[in-house]
């Protein structure tokens, strides 16, 4: 009889993950976890079922740029492929950008919200785009002050209702340049009382979107960032015409080929100032710091769902005489995976705890300094972290996560996106440099670690826990001694930032694997710390009997 290879299956992605059920075992208050628990456990069979085999059948639907009617009418319309219109009903119904500003369970809102959208954005083909970009700017808007904007915008921008919700655009990237975005040369004319916008932009995500974000020049400002002012604009009329503006074409990417990225020409789109005639730059940094913190948990889904295949798959394919979750140096493999899966997901979840507490007014100073920094070291090391656990994933299948119609390479085109959209690493170390600049950003960052190491006292923790401060102190020590002239911390600035990434991961996994030990979870996370350590360190390690933990199911 012929060999058939079975597919790898997903069970429910609330009852798989004991990580995230863990996590907010630990961080939400009882009576929250429990209101949200059956929603949860709603998506999570969603997200492991008829959305995951949904995105296999949409496999080759891609949006579709129509530019002229049969009647010679310029039209512009994009069509989404099928899964991204039913994500754009399901997410909307579940509030997945609403509940952040609903803020029902106040400082926990965004605990909330990223949990619902941990569920189910690994298989509803980077719709985290759009509501990344809906969210920021959202938040945007309302630091902007700008009362006649919130009014118009907040309510569809956060609307549960699908028929009447509203995402949002971001178009920032310019020929010029999509990191030197203050050579933007986009024109900003006032005419009549009212802004026109010209120019092009040559990057746009998602852009089906019924408003935009954007920055341009008025007439008279300076060159670079300080010169641009930031720009509100709907993309089409009352009537459904197009705004002043034209779509060129579609990009033809790697991958999120489900997101409709088009090239547009501004040729007198209307648009309001959103604050001021200039500073276009520091004023639309609110919605980059959002859409980051979504990039560092959009990392954490890409990561999770890759393992999970791969854990999976491991359970059914047979080589060499038994299964693959048998073969000591496969398992070996897959602990590293969740290792980096695990040190991501604590560093990017630490952003969005202080998110929520920011927005909240439940924030210290320190909390403020810390998120300023955190947010594009997140962004950064979760990205990298992304993209080799992909490829590691497509190599735990063989040939199989060679071939397109498994649906498996798209993880690892997808996950490349990541290190490139919202700040290649390179500028976001520049950022992060930027951030420490500021005084008490560092104090705060050193007192964050320390703490989460400190929280470690069990024994099997302190090898990492002091790990985790040396290479904080190594870090440091750079910056005040080695790193003194502009030119070596710019060269050392990556180094840094990855640097100090890895020390904040590891004194997560600790406090969380020290919280686990305490509450009856097992050893698994600990295992996790420890393997983290170990793989950082480069060493070679030693057979530990407990590390066997950290694959353990459930
Ligand atoms: C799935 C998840 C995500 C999905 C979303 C996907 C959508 C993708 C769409 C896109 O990719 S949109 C394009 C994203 N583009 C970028 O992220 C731009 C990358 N480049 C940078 O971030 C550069 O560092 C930057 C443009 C900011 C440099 O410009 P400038 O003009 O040289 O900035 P400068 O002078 O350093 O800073 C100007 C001001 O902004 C300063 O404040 P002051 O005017 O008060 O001095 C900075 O402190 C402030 N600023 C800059 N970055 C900030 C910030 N403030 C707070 N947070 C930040 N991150």
């Amino acid at each position: 009889m012929d060999f058939i290879q079975e597919p790898p299956c997903l069970g429910n992605q609330f009852d798989d993950d004991s990580l995230l059920r863990e996590h907010l075992e630990a961080k939400l208050p009882p009576e929250v976890l429990a209101r949200h628990t059956e929603e949860y456990r709603h998506l999570g069979a969603l997200g492991g079922g008829t959305l995951l085999e949904a995105q296999l059948t949409d496999r080759e639907n891609e949006p579709l740029l129509q530019t002229w009617d049969a009647w010679g009418n310029r039209v512009d319309a994009i069509t989404l492929s099928p899964l991204w219109e039913r994500a754009k009903v399901l997410t909307a119904e579940h509030g997945f950008v609403a509940c952040a500003y609903e803020q029902e369970e106040g400082v926990f809102s965004r605990l909330h919200q990223f949990a619902l959208n941990s569920l189910v954005q690994a298989s509803l083909d980077v719709w985290s785009c759009p509501l990344a970009m809906t969210d920021g700017a959202a938040r945007t808007l309302l630091e902007s002050g700008n009362t006649d904007l919130i009014d118009r915008a907040l309510p569809r921008l956060t609307s549960r209702d699908p028929t009447t919700s509203w995402t949002s655009g971001q178009w920032m990237t310019e020929k010029t340049g999509g990191s030197d975005v203050g050579r933007s040369l986009s024109r900003a004319v006032e005419q009549n009382g009212s802004w026109k916008l010209f120019g092009n932009k040559w990057f746009t995500s998602a852009t089906t979107s019924e408003m935009a974000l954007t920055l341009a020049r008025p007439e008279k400002n300076p060159e670079g960032g300080r010169g641009l002012a930031l720009f509100y604009l709907e993309t089409r009329d009352a009537s459904g015409a197009l705004n002043g503006l034209t779509i060129r074409r579609l990009k033809d990417k790697l991958g999120t080929r489900k997101v409709p990225t088009a090239e547009l020409q501004l040729e007198g789109c209307v648009a309001s100032l959103v604050c001021g005639t200039g500073n276009g730059v520091r004023n639309i940094a609110p919605m980059l710091n959002v859409t980051r913190t979504w990039n560092a948990m959009a990392a954490v889904w890409g990561m999770r769902r890759g393992i999970a295949l791969a854990r999976d798959f491991a359970t059914r394919r047979t080589a060499f005489g038994s299964t693959l979750d048998q073969k000591p140096l496969h398992r070996d493999t897959l602990a590293q995976m969740q290792a980096s899966y695990e040190a991501a997901f604590h560093l990017a979840w630490h952003c969005v705890g202080l998110l929520g507490r920011l927005e909240t007014d439940s924030a210290s100073d320190a909390d403020r300094a810390l998120a300023r920094v955190l947010t594009p070291i997140a962004k950064l090391t979760t990205a990298r972290q992304a993209v080799t656990l992909a490829s590691e994933t497509l190599e735990c299948f063989g040939g199989a996560g060679y071939v397109e119609d498994t649906g498996l390479p798209r993880l690892l085109a997808d996950a490349q996106v990541l290190p490139i959209w919202e700040g290649t690493t390179n500028v976001l170390s520049l950022d992060t440099l930027r951030a420490l600049a500021t005084e008490g950003t560092l104090e705060a960052l050193e007192e964050a670690v320390r703490r989460g190491c400190q929280s470690a006292t069990d024994a099997s923790l302190a090898a990492p826990a002091a790990q985790s401060i040396a290479a904080f102190n190594q870090a440091k020590d750079w910056l005040a001694r080695h790193a003194t002239t502009a030119e070596g911390q710019e060269a050392g600035a990556r180094r840094l930032a990855l640097a100090l990434g890895r020390s904040f991961q590891l004194s997560g996994l600790c406090a969380h694997a020290q919280w686990a030990l305490d509450h009856g979870k097992g050893g698994r996370a600990a295992a996790a710390a420890r393997r983290f350590a170990q793989d950082q360190k480069g060493s070679l390690g030693g057979p530990d009997p407990k590390d066997s933990q950290l694959l353990a199911t459930g």
